[in-house]
């Protein structure tokens, strides 16, 4: 499958990357949103929060446990915020799951 986020994870396609394991890459958005402005992927292709099921408990919570270590060594001691569009009408542009970490500033708290 030609995935953009896959190529990233097989680094077929170059990517800043901030941390690395065998599961999951995170690495720095291309067009940052915020000062910090990091995607975590899983490596393994899923294309998004909508097929998750219980079969993925343990990788999510990976993720979610990677996440603060990633956002301590980015040092985003005054909070950050996590977001995974989901389909067209969040806007979600690339589909292959993907959690924006955001922070290094006050963030607006517009949701939609
Ligand atoms: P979303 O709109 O939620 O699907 O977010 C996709 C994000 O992916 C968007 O913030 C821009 C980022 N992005 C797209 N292409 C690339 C790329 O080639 N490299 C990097 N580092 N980020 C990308």
């Amino acid at each position: 499958m030609d995935c953009l986020f896959c190529r990233i994870a097989a680094g077929d396609i170059p990517s800043t990357k901030v941390y690395e394991d065998d599961a999951i890459l995170a690495f720095r958005d291309i067009n940052p949103q915020a000062p910090t402005h990091i995607l975590v992927i899983p490596k393994a292709h899923i294309g998004s929060v909508a097929e998750l099921t219980e079969e993925h408990a343990a990788l999510v919570g990976h993720i979610f446990a990677v996440i603060p270590q990633i956002a301590r060594q980015e040092g985003l001691t005054g909070g950050f915020r996590v977001v995974s569009n989901c389909g067209p009408d969040a806007g979600q542009s690339v589909p292959h799951l993907h959690f924006h970490i955001l922070g290094g500033k006050e963030l607006s708290l517009e949701m939609a």
